[in-house]
C-alpha cells in the first residue's frame, strides 16, 4: 500500500466527522452539485506546503468543495494530510419544506435556515406553511409590503448559500375561472424575485386529477415556460400518500407533464419509507417521487417535541427529498441535520451517530444535558393515547440502553433540566423559548418519579400539580401565537411519555390502590368492565382520557373465552358511545363479534369485521345511544384465547 492510500484511509476515518459526510470516491462522477479535493504535501526543511487542487462542474460544487475544505482544516488544525476526496449527493433536490399548521418560522428563523442549510449542502426550500393566508386561504391577495421586502431578503440568502427557494400556492379549491388569478399572482411573486414555484393540492378541496394536472400544467406552459429561467414546477397532489395505485394519482402521473415534480409522504402521512412502495409510486406516478417527508413535523400533537434521532427510509432513487420540520424551527434543527445527511449520502447513513454530532455540534454548550433532553423528547404520542396513524418513534433509548434504574434516570432528568434552565437562557435564547415548558416538564417529571419511588404522596400531588401549571402555561402560549390553526389544537407539553412516564404510572397505581379517592383523581374512571369472563374481573382499569374516550387497558393477562363468554365496557348513561377500538393480540377474535346495546338487555350485531390483525375500529351513531360496547364468543364449540392489548369507547 502506498503512502497516498494509507492517507487516504486515515482521511476517511477522520472525514467521518463531516456532515453531510462524503462519498470519498465517485466511480460515476461528479455531477452537477459534486466536487474533487487533492491535497498533496510538499515537506522541505522550511515545513509542509499543502497544495490543494479543487474540481468541480458548477458554482454549487465550488461552494461545496469549500464547505468540506473548511471542516477539513478544522478537524485537521490545519495540517491536512494528503488525500483525493471525492463527493457528489444522492438526491438532487435535498432540503426542507415548511409546509405545517400553526405558526409560521418568521422571516429571521428563515434567514437562519438558509445558512444552516447551506452548511448542509441542502439545495431546496419550500415555502408553504398551512397558516400564511398569502399561500392558502386567500391566495389571490398580493402579500403586505414587509413580507415582499422579507421575501427579497430571503431570496438573498437563498442564492448565497445556493438553495433553490420555492413559493407555493395552495390550489386546491381554484376552478378554471381562477386562471388569470393565479398568473396575476405568481406575477407578482416573480417580481418579488422568486424563480422556484410549487404547488400544494393536500388537504382541501377534491376536484379531481384531471382538473389537478391541467391547472399545474398551464401554469407551467403559460407562466414558467415563458418566463423561461424558472427551475422545475413541483406539486403536492391532493391524495400525497399511499402506493399510487388508485385513479387520482393515477391520472395525475400520467397528464401532468413529465418535467413536473409529483410529492408523496410516504405510505400514510407521517411513516417510514421502504423502497419497495417507493417503487410502486414511481410506477405510477410515471415519475420517480418527491418525498415530502413527514419528519419531525410535530402539528398533529404539539405536545411533544420530535428531537430523537432521523431513521426509517430505505435508499432509493428519489426525484427529491425534503423534510417538513416542527413549528418550533430550533429544535428542528436536530432533525434536518438528519435528513441532510441521509439525502446526500443514503447508504452511509448512521443515524445514531448522526444524532449524537447533530447535538454536539448544534449545543456545545450543553452536549451531555441535550443528549438527554433529546432522548425523552422524541415520539409523537401523548400518554396513553393510541399512536396517531401508526407513526411511533423510538424514545428514551440512551436510558433504555445504558441499564440505568428509573430512579437514577429521574435524578439525573432533574439536574438536566436545571443545568439547561441555567444555561440556555445565554447560549441559547431562540431554542430556550421554545423549549422551557419542556424543560421544566422534564424536571417534573423526575420529581414525580423520585416521589412514586419514595412512595411519597404528598410530593407526587406537588408534581401533578406543577405539571399542570406548566402545562397550561404551554396551552395559552400556543393559542396565543396562533392566528389561523384550530384553537382546540393548543395543547399543553409532555415529555418522555413512552418509556419512563409509563413506568412512574405504573408505580403510581400501585402507590395510590390503596388510596382509592386520589386513584381515581389522578387516574379517573368513566364506565365499568363488564362481562362474565372470571379472570377479566378486577384486572382492568377504566381510564378517562379527553374527557371522552374510556379504555380497558393494564390488563395483562390471557383471557380464555369459552362459548358464550363475553366482555366489554359500560359507559354511564347521561352519554353514548360514538367510536369503538378494540385491539387484541390475534385474529382468533373475529370467530366472536363485537355487540352494542342501550340497556344491557337488547344487544345488536355491530356487523363489524377486523382488519385481519385482531384490531375493530369503527364508527357508531351516537343517536341509538348505546351505553354497552361488548366482544362475544359467537362460536359454537371453540374456546378462543388472546390478549387485549386495549379496548376502548369514544363518548
Ligand atoms: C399536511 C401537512 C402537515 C402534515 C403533518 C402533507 C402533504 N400535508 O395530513 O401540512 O404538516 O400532514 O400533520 C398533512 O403532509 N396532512
Amino acid at each position: 500500500m502506498t503512502a497516498m492510500n494509507i492517507s487516504i484511509l486515515l482521511a476517511t476515518a477522520l472525514v467521518g466527522n463531516i456532515y453531510p459526510t462524503p462519498k470519498m470516491s465517485c466511480p460515476e462522477g461528479l455531477g452537477e452539485e459534486g466536487y474533487r479535493i487533492t491535497i498533496c504535501n510538499v515537506t522541505n526543511e522550511t515545513g509542509t506546503t499543502h497544495n490543494i487542487k479543487t474540481e468541480f462542474n458548477s458554482e454549487a460544487g465550488h461552494f461545496y468543495a469549500s464547505k468540506t475544505l473548511k471542516k477539513l482544516n478544522e478537524l485537521y488544525n490545519g495540517d491536512l494530510p494528503e488525500m483525493v476526496l471525492e463527493d457528489t449527493p444522492d438526491i438532487l433536490y435535498r432540503g426542507v419544506v415548511e409546509g405545517f399548521y400553526g405558526r409560521p418560522w418568521g422571516h429571521a428563523a428563515r434567514l437562519k435556515l438558509m445558512t444552516y442549510m447551506g452548511d448542509l449542502k441542502m439545495n431546496t426550500y419550500i415555502y408553504g406553511p398551512k397558516d400564511d393566508p398569502y399561500h392558502h386561504a386567500r391566495w389571490k391577495q398580493a402579500y403586505p409590503k414587509t413580507m415582499q421586502r422579507e421575501f427579497k431578503e430571503l431570496l438573498d440568502a437563498a442564492d448565497r448559500n445556493f438553495v433553490k427557494c420555492y413559493w407555493a400556492i395552495h390550489l386546491a379549491e381554484a376552478q378554471d375561472s381562477d386562471f388569470p388569478a393565479i398568473i396575476e399572482k405568481l406575477e407578482s411573486m416573480y417580481n418579488i424575485g422568486f424563480r422556484s414555484f410549487a404547488v400544494f393540492f393536500d388537504d382541501y378541496g377534491s376536484n379531481g386529477s384531471s382538473h389537478h394536472a391541467k391547472i399545474c400544467n398551464y401554469i407551467l406552459n403559460e407562466f414558467l415556460k415563458k418566463k423561461g429561467d424558472c427551475n422545475k414546477l413541483i406539486v403536492c397532489p391532493n391524495v400525497y400518500w399511499g402506493n399510487g395505485n388508485n385513479v387520482y394519482c393515477k391520472t395525475l402521473g400520467a397528464e401532468l407533464d413529465p418535467s413536473i415534480e409529483i410529492m408523496w409522504t410516504g405510505r400514510t402521512i407521517c411513516t417510514d419509507i421502504d423502497a419497495k412502495i417507493s417503487a410502486e409510486v414511481e410506477a405510477n406516478y410515471q415519475r420517480s417521487p418527491f418525498v415530502w417527508w413527514n419528519w419531525p413535523v410535530n402539528d398533529f400533537r404539539r405536545s411533544k417535541l420530535l428531537m430523537g434521532p432521523t431513521y426509517g427510509v430505505e435508499p432509493y432513487k428519489f426525484g427529491g427529498f425534503v423534510t417538513n420540520p416542527m413549528e418550533n424551527f430550533e429544535a428542528s434543527k436536530v432533525g434536518i441535520f438528519g435528513v441532510a445527511d441521509f439525502a446526500w449520502n443514503m447508504h452511509a447513513f448512521d443515524s445514531r451517530k448522526n444524532w449524537l454530532a447533530a447535538i454536539d455540534r448544534l449545543f456545545p454548550y450543553a452536549k451531555s444535558a441535550m443528549k438527554r433532553f433529546c432522548d425523552h423528547n422524541a415520539d409523537p404520542n401523548e400518554i396513553g393515547s393510541s399512536p396517531k396513524w401508526g407513526w411511533t418513534r423510538r424514545e428514551s433509548e440512551l436510558f433504555l440502553e445504558s441499564g440505568k434504574s428509573l430512579e437514577d434516570e429521574c435524578r439525573d432528568m432533574i439536574a438536566t433540566a436545571r443545568e439547561l434552565e441555567v444555561v440556555l437562557p445565554d447560549e441559547d435564547p431562540d431554542l430556550w423559548r421554545e423549549v422551557k415548558n419542556w424543560v421544566a416538564m422534564m424536571e417534573t417529571v423526575g420529581e414525580e418519579g423520585i416521589a412514586v419511588i419514595k412512595g411519597d404522596i404528598p410530593a407526587f400531588e406537588a408534581a401533578r400539580q406543577r405539571k399542570k401549571e406548566i402545562g397550561e402555561e404551554q396551552t395559552e402560549y400556543f393559542k396565543s401565537m396562533t392566528f389561523q390553526h384550530d384553537k382546540r389544537n393548543c395543547q399543553p407539553c409532555y415529555v418522555a411519555t413512552t418509556v419512563i412516564q409509563p413506568q412512574i404510572d405504573a408505580l403510581a397505581k400501585d402507590m395510590l390502590r390503596s388510596r382509592a379517592d386520589l386513584y381515581f383523581r389522578y387516574y379517573p374512571v368513566i364506565g365499568e368492565t363488564v362481562g362474565n369472563i372470571a379472570n377479566l374481573k378486577g384486572a382492568a382499569l377504566h381510564g378517562e382520557r379527553q374527557n371522552r374516550l374510556v379504555v380497558m387497558d393494564d390488563v395483562r393477562e390471557q383471557i380464555i373465552a369459552k362459548p358464550g363468554e363475553w366482555f366489554g365496557i359500560k359507559i354511564p348513561d347521561d352519554s353514548a358511545i360514538s367510536w369503538v377500538w378494540a385491539n387484541f393480540d390475534t385474529d382468533d377474535v373475529s370467530k366472536g363479534k363485537i355487540m352494542l346495546s342501550s340497556d344491557g338487555e337488547h344487544w345488536v350485531d355491530s356487523k363489524e369485521k377486523t382488519n385481519g390483525n385482531g384490531l375493530y375500529t369503527f364508527k357508531v351513531d351516537k343517536a341509538w345511544k348505546y351505553h354497552y360496547a361488548v366482544w362475544v364468543n359467537t362460536s359454537k364449540t371453540e374456546t378462543i384465547t388472546f390478549k387485549i392489548k386495549r379496548f376502548n369507547v369514544d363518548l
